[in-house]
């Protein structure tokens, strides 16, 4: 019925002579080390979901439909897929969300082909990687139209109403697009992927993310967040508990997790949020990503009432990494309390997970020690649900730290030795890591910090309370299913 409605609405559009959009992920090339597993792209279901209002829109991601090339050959069966896709697709305007910086070398693919099959068609892009490089988009050929820089929504919306009168611009246009203000949100019309999820997920999907707000005040120096506007905007906890529902049933989903950039900043939202999820009884799972900060006694006890994963960035437990990482202003305070909450959290049974970043330019074997030093103090106590996370640093163009490399170069010895990773055909993954924190954490001692990590493996296990080490094992740490412990009642 949904759909059936929907359908009408998008034909009624483009009769009207309202452009219509393709809106698609073109895929990463090279980008299997990530091991990304191929989710729904929620974000790019938002911005469809407010430019269906005016305009017919059709989502596309190659990535699921056709797949993630690793090699010239693979590269070439995409192109030809692709190519046959649009030749047999009906749309005014290619709009290509290059989302992350992986997916560089597939939007200009994907550009090119389109421009071959039509001269006069509009080609948009817009994501985080135009965010953080826009001039990337500027190519000779004005293979691009428009380059937009931030939330899509307000300039895509102009451009398109525009289009009918301007047609294409006879160079590239680069655009920063006006914040999307609160009074815009649009829940996630899922009519819109109803084809689409029947044809790739006929199953349903057993996790969906969602995005129940936008915007982060802080300034970490390895996020690109704060090129977008910082302003917190987010549906009420009333619409945002409905969304939840809508989505979990639709699809059969085993757990819903909120993608947001900042969960629950304001406390009065976040605290009714939680009294609204208690009430409404879900029987799926929630993840949530937030900072340890906002968590108290009251929402810990709310959470207590429902299957919930928290999990927070820490990042590292070494006050001047902390301070480099511009992650908080007083390192002592910031980790005394994530052990206050996260004692609360394993005293009332609610799983929850520390991210940890390791090899962060600046890093030394001191920081390491010290971060190690904090963990095995936690790992002194029994009966906790509180699991780590390892990743090391990768270089992302877009964040404060990108633009900073000479200071760490200069202060620490840091090496990057990736270049413009995403520019190049071949393991973007391996590109991306290749770097050196330090003088002291040079060549093969780069690898220290994994090192240390995993001689904690036993500690770890042996800290966790039963459940919450089987959880782990089959979340996360598939070698711990072979511990007999995971077979235990
Ligand atoms: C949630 C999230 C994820 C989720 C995504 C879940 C999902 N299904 O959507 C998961 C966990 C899967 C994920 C994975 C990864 N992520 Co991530 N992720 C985020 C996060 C936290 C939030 C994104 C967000 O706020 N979206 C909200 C929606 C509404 O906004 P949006 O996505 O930005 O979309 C808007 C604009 O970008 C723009 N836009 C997007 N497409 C288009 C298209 C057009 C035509 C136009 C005009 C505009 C436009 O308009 C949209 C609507 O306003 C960000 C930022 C952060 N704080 O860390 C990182 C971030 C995006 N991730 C990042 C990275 C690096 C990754 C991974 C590589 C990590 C990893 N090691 O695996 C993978 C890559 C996955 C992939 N296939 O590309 C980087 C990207 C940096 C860069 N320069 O590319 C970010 C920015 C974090 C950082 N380090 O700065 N991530
Ligand atoms: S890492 Fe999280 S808290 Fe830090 S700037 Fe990015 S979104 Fe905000």
């Amino acid at each position: 019925m949904y759909t059936n409605s929907w359908a009408g609405r998008s034909r009624r559009l483009r009769s009207s002579g309202a452009p219509s959009i393709l809106l698609a992920y073109p895929s990463a090339f090279y980008a299997a080390g990530w091991g990304t597993r191929l989710e729904l792209k929620s974000s790019q279901l938002l911005l469809a979901s407010y430019l269906a209002q005016y305009f017919s829109v059709e989502f596309a991601d190659f990535e699921i439909s056709i797949g993630a090339p690793n090699s010239a050959s693979q590269v070439r069966r995409f192109e030809r897929k692709v190519k046959k896709y649009l030749a047999e697709s009906n749309f005014d305007i290619l709009a290509l969300s290059c989302w992350a910086s992986l997916s560089y070398t597939a939007a200009l693919r994907v550009a090119r082909i389109c421009r071959e099959l039509y001269p006069d068609k509009l080609i948009v892009v817009g994501g985080y990687h135009p965010t953080a490089c826009p001039h990337d988009f500027l190519l000779p050929e004005n293979l691009f139209d428009y380059v937009i820089i931030g939330e899509g929504e307000n300039a895509l919306r102009e451009i398109a109403e525009g289009f009918s009168t301007t047609g294409r611009p006879s160079q590239t246009q680069i655009v920063k697009s006006d914040v999307f203000k609160n009074e815009q949100f649009v829940g996630f019309n899922w009519d819109i992927v109803e084809n689409f999820t029947n044809a790739h997920y006929p199953d349903g999907l057993p996790n969906i993310y969602l995005y129940l707000s936008r915007g982060c005040p802080f300034g970490c120096s390895f996020c690109m967040e704060p090129l977008k506007d910082r302003s917190w905007r987010a549906f009420s906890p009333e619409r945002s508990v409905e969304e939840m529902f809508n989505a979990a049933e639709r699809f059969n989903s085993i757990g819903v997790a909120i993608c947001d950039a900042c969960f629950g900043k304001s406390a009065r939202w976040r605290k009714e949020f939680f009294r609204r999820l208690v009430d409404a009884d879900p029987d799926f799972w929630i993840v949530v990503e937030t900072r340890h900060e906002y968590l108290d006694q009251e929402d810990i006890e709310l959470l207590s009432n429902i299957k919930a994963e928290i999990q927070f960035g820490l990042e590292s437990a070494s006050p001047e990494m902390l301070l480099l990482m511009k992650k908080c202003k007083n390192p002592d305070k910031y980790l005394e309390k994530f052990s206050r909450v996260s004692n609360m959290l394993s005293d009332n049974g609610i799983l929850h997970r520390a991210n940890l970043i390791f090899n962060h330019p600046g890093e030394t074997q001191k920081s390491l020690e010290e971060t190690f030093r904090f963990i095995d103090n936690e790992l002194t106590k029994t009966g906790r649900y509180l699991i780590w996370a390892s990743a090391e640093y990768m270089h992302f163009p877009g964040c404060e730290l990108y633009t900073n490399m000479d200071f760490f170069k200069k202060r620490f010895g840091s090496k990057f030795k990736g270049g413009e990773w995403w520019k190049k055909e071949e393991d973007q993954f391996g590109a991306s890591i290749a770097n050196e924190p330090s003088a002291d954490l040079a060549g093969e001692r780069a690898k220290l910090w994994n090192k240390m990590f995993i001689q904690r493996d036993e500690a770890m296990k042996a800290a966790l309370a039963p459940q919450a080490f089987k959880f782990a094992a089959a979340k996360y740490f598939p070698d711990w299913k072979n511990d007999p412990r995971f077979r235990q009642n």
